[in-house]
């Protein structure tokens, strides 16, 4: 090498380095099957800052990154009942808002409803939200119940001689204390948020009595499971069951899903982003954040994931085929069924999950 080449190169490099040393990046911890693709390239082709995506599939898995601190996260998303206590942990920090001038894009009902969780919506705004219900292969519950048969009703699934006949197709059920609990809670006609031992232990008991139905409890394989016709009946979160529908039409295989809101009721969730006090990317989280709640961004979203979302000002962009879906974004009539959990102290917490993993595990 000359030492002309040499200088050369150290001048190069003198040129590059410092450009990467200033890629700007945000790091996004989301829940997966919950991004539309293309929405977080295209951030990056609009504002240079490169997305480090992660995804998970339990609040739990969330909760423990954000407790043990420096998750290295800038955006995540919480469920309400999570948020609330997180928030009580310090875990997060508030937000600017003047930072976020498209928060003026929410939805007033939704900001309204998450405020229960988080006072005066100080700490997060909302992403998606949706329900947890049933999931079933049409032609499968045509052909073990017949042909008018109607998936309507957690008896379905609570119910262990109704359940069995699903078994040989193939049933799952989410990995989730906090969805599949509450929602044996209120088929038992419980208040799906009590925290009294003796209710929680009938909750346990009737899921123990179908467990040997359940080929598995997992929080995000059924979409594929669903939509390749390789199970039949999953007790799961309405935007990936839709998501299957969609996916098995365009494989043209023959597979026909349906979701279903039980008639007893079912669980309303609210997933939302929030900045760690932690974290180091803190303004290309607010222009994440931003970018997300802008109406053409939040309707590319809602129209793929099949979750209702918490921007107003998206609702005229979104596919009538998703807004017009009582099962996505519910009526009145619906809502009415519709019930919200609220955040437990660590120490029910605590109960709630061990009663989880006997259950699953029948020990
Ligand atoms: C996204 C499911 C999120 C629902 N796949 C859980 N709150």
């Amino acid at each position: 090498m000359t030492i002309r080449s040499w200088l050369v190169g150290v001048a190069m490099a003198a040129l590059v380095l410092p450009a990467q040393a200033q890629q700007r990046v945000v790091n996004f911890y989301n829940w997966s099957n919950y991004m539309a693709p293309g929405v977080l390239e295209q951030f990056t082709r609009e504002t240079g800052i490169k997305v480090v995506y992660d995804t998970f599939d339990a609040n739990e898995t969330l909760e423990t990154r954000l407790l043990a601190g420096r998750s290295g996260y800038d955006v995540v998303v919480p469920t309400a009942y999570f948020l609330q206590r997180q928030i009580r942990a310090n875990v997060f920090q508030k937000l600017d808002k003047s930072k976020l001038p498209n928060l003026a894009n929410a939805w007033p009902l939704v900001n309204q409803r998450l405020a229960t969780y988080d006072p005066d919506n100080l700490y997060a705004a909302n992403y998606m939200w949706g329900t947890t219900g049933i999931g079933y292969n049409v032609k499968a519950v045509r052909d073990v119940l017949g042909a008018d048969a109607k998936v309507d009703s957690w008896d379905q699934i609570f119910k262990p001689e109704n359940l069995a006949r699903f078994k040989d197709c193939g049933v799952q059920m989410l990995d989730s204390a906090d969805d599949i609990l509450p929602a044996a809670l209120n088929w038992l006609g419980l208040d799906p948020n009590s925290t009294k031992q003796a209710d929680l232990d009938r909750a346990a008991e009737v899921v123990g009595k179908v467990r040997r139905y359940v080929r598995k409890f997992h929080s995000s394989e059924y979409l594929n499971a669903l939509a390749s016709g390789e199970i039949c009946l999953v007790v799961g979160w309405s935007g990936d069951i839709k998501q299957a529908q969609s996916r098995a039409v365009e494989a043209k295989n023959g597979v026909e899903i349906g979701y279903a809101i039980p008639r007893e009721g079912a669980q309303m969730f609210f997933d939302n982003l929030a900045i760690p006090a932690d974290a180091k990317n803190v303004a290309e989280a607010y222009e994440l954040i931003n970018y997300l709640y802008r109406p053409d961004v939040a309707a590319k979203n809602s129209d793929f994931v099949s979750y209702a979302n918490g921007n107003l000002a998206s609702q005229k962009l979104i596919d009538p085929k998703i807004i017009n879906d009582k099962t996505i974004y519910p009526d009145e009539s619906t809502l009415q069924k519709l019930f919200v959990i609220t955040a437990r102290d660590p120490a029910t917490q605590r109960i709630l999950n061990r009663l989880w993993t006997r259950v699953k595990t029948g020990r």
